[in-house]
């Protein structure tokens, strides 16, 4: 005779449901460019029961976590038929990490984990861990993953040397995925954060990457590259040219990176990206953004200054703490916009705003000057802008 399922796996259910069926409300944060939540999207609590737990008595009579979960984070986000869709990132208690694709109709709350994670064609015996997938729906019609695949470095002694190569893989329905050679630079040693662009440029494929000298350190790699290539399914990209550059004293003086696929407007296109500076506390990660030009997507043509979004409050401490991360927006046909960005390494949160906020915020927001000097000036050019507006209105 079968035991019942133990006690507390109804308890567990029970609450992670609740969680689920849960509705997420904005925030009281204001800035006018863009909405914040109460709640996160996706935490590791949303992780199903049973790919977390053995259900049998028999062989888990305590009900232990057997296989613990530890982060979910770092989406890829694409919206299919009315639907958003999450390929998360999520973190195993042993570090590794994998993907998993969670749906919602609202795309702020209500995200359930589909029956299983993905699991992708073994093709690099090597590779340890992936992890920050962007998912691009190409003008081809294949939807295409871009993420990192990360290995030890054989040839470095030191137990954290690794190589970040960029995996692509392609899917129609996000649920059989074919997985195609990892890109190839052949200027760069090493890539993270490489995303593929929606349309041909030129007839190619074109890709956003980050050249870098190594694992960690960007280097000589001056910023967000650019590069086309012809054959997706064996994609080597030679020139990579510089989009958004890293400069001193700014919010990318260590690494940028591209972030969500960017989005199409009739002004540009605009990228969501990261940013990094080195601070005593260790690397801090803002996301900000910027507009190409619809003819060439590697010519910058609008760069506020500054971050657009920071880590605020709880969203700065976690696993990797003063970290905001994104790979993954969405539009709506109603120009709707939902960027998915991740905390400190550790949950999953929204920010929604529209194309219109968007466009205006990358295109009117100032620069950045660059000097304190002439930060000071653009701040007392904007009061007294605003006191002669005030004065006209007595
Ligand atoms: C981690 C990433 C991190 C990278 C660079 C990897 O091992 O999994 O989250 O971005 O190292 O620090
Ligand atoms: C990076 C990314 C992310 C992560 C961030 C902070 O290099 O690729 O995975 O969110 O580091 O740890």
């Amino acid at each position: 005779m079968k035991m019942g399922l133990h006690p507390n796996y109804y308890i567990e259910k029970e609450k992670q449901e609740k969680l689920i069926e849960r509705n997420n409300n904005k925030s009281d944060f204001y800035n006018g460019i863009f909405d914040r939540y109460e709640n996160p999207v996706l935490t590791r609590d949303f992780v199903p029961v049973e790919w977390r737990y053995d259900l049998n008595p028999e062989t888990n009579p305590y009900f232990e976590e057997r296989l613990g979960i530890n982060a979910v984070f770092n989406p890829g986000a694409i919206y299919l038929n009315g639907k958003f869709y999450l390929v998360a990132r999520v973190e195993g208690a042993d570090r590794k990490s994998f993907f998993a694709v969670a749906e919602s109709d609202t795309g702020v709350d209500h995200f359930r984990f589909w029956d299983k994670p993905i699991e992708l064609p073994d093709t690099c015996p090597d590779e340890t861990n992936v992890y920050d997938m962007r998912l691009t729906k190409h003008e081809d019609r294949w939807i295409y993953g871009v993420f990192c695949s990360e290995s030890k470095d054989k040839k470095n002694a030191d137990l954290s040397a690794a190589v970040a190569e960029a995996g692509i893989v392609r899917t129609k329905d996000l649920k059989n995925w074919e997985r195609l050679p990892n890109l190839k630079t052949l200027h760069s040693p090493q890539q993270r954060n490489c995303s593929l662009h929606p349309e041909f440029v030129n007839g190619k494929y074109a890709f956003y990457t980050r050249p870098m000298d190594d694992f960690i350190d960007t280097g000589s790699g001056s910023g967000i590259g650019f590069g086309l290539c012809d054959d997706i399914e064996h994609a080597v990209i030679d020139e990579e040219k510089m989009t958004s550059i890293r400069r001193y004293h700014t919010i990318t003086e260590s690494k940028n990176g591209e972030g969500a696929v960017p989005i199409k407007t009739d002004k540009g296109w605009i990228h969501i990206a990261h940013g990094v500076r080195n601070t005593a506390a260790g690397l801090r990660y803002v996301i900000y953004a910027f507009a190409t030009d619809l003819k060439d997507p590697s010519k910058v043509i609008a760069e506020p200054g500054g971050l657009l979004i920071g880590p605020r409050e709880g969203e700065r401490v976690g696993d990797v703490s003063n970290v905001v991360f994104t790979n993954g927006a969405i539009e709506t046909e109603d120009g709707r916009i939902f960027i998915y960005y991740a905390s400190s390494d550790t949950r999953t949160h929204v920010a929604t705003t529209t194309v219109e906020r968007l466009i205006d915020y990358v295109f009117n927001a100032p620069r950045d000057p660059y000097r304190s000097n002439l930060c000071v000036k653009q701040r007392v050019e904007l009061i007294e802008k605003n006191r002669a507006y005030l004065d006209s209105l007595k």
